[in-house]
């Protein structure tokens, strides 16, 4: 048996893709730039960049989705079904553009929920099978909860995830 296993560390060409086979599968491709510095034959600093074509599959494709990104933008998809959310824990760096898409699965007409993060100044309301988009930059470094601000059920206050914002160049609060 041989196998040959390859790190790559690099950046993002750009925010990753989700796609579906037409067996229902998800694949996320993304590409990733590495850049290789070296003299040349002249002794001048070369550089070059290699660009790696990444696929990955299935529940890996879609955390990969989830959480990667170019730059410093944070995209998530989340959503909101009693008595969760989902994901439950977004985890940014400070500084980061947070952007975050909540969808009320709900089937039934009456059921809305809330979003809020009070130190942040965000709280909306979702109504079933609407989607919302939240947007702000997470320039305070924390663990700040989000929760259910609608009385969806009695348990909506369970209804609860945080945000963790790590501190620049700081030690990380929470993992
Ligand atoms: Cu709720």
């Amino acid at each position: 048996m041989s196998f040959n296993k390859i790190i790559v560390v690099g950046n993002l060409g750009r925010d990753p893709e989700l796609r579906y086979t037409p067996q229902g599968i998800p694949v996320c491709t993304f590409s990733v730039a590495t850049n290789e510095r070296r003299r040349d034959s002249a002794g001048e600093l070369q550089e070059r960049t290699l660009w790696f074509r990444v696929t990955a599959w299935r529940r890996l494709a879609e955390l990969t989705h989830q959480y990667l990104r170019k730059g410093n933008t944070v995209e998530v998809w989340m959503i909101a079904v009693r008595s969760r959310f989902q994901p439950w824990k977004i985890e940014v760096n400070q500084g980061d553009k947070v952007i975050i898409h909540l969808t009320n699965i709900e089937q039934t007409t009456d059921e809305l929920h809330g979003f809020a993060i009070c130190e942040y100044n965000i709280n909306v309301v979702v109504d079933p099978g609407e989607t919302k988009t939240i947007e702000f930059v997470a320039n305070k470094p924390g663990v700040f909860p989000f929760y259910c601000t609608n009385f969806c059920s009695a348990l909506h206050q369970e209804m609860q995830g945080y945000l963790l914002v790590k501190p620049k160049g700081g030690a990380t609060a929470m993992k």
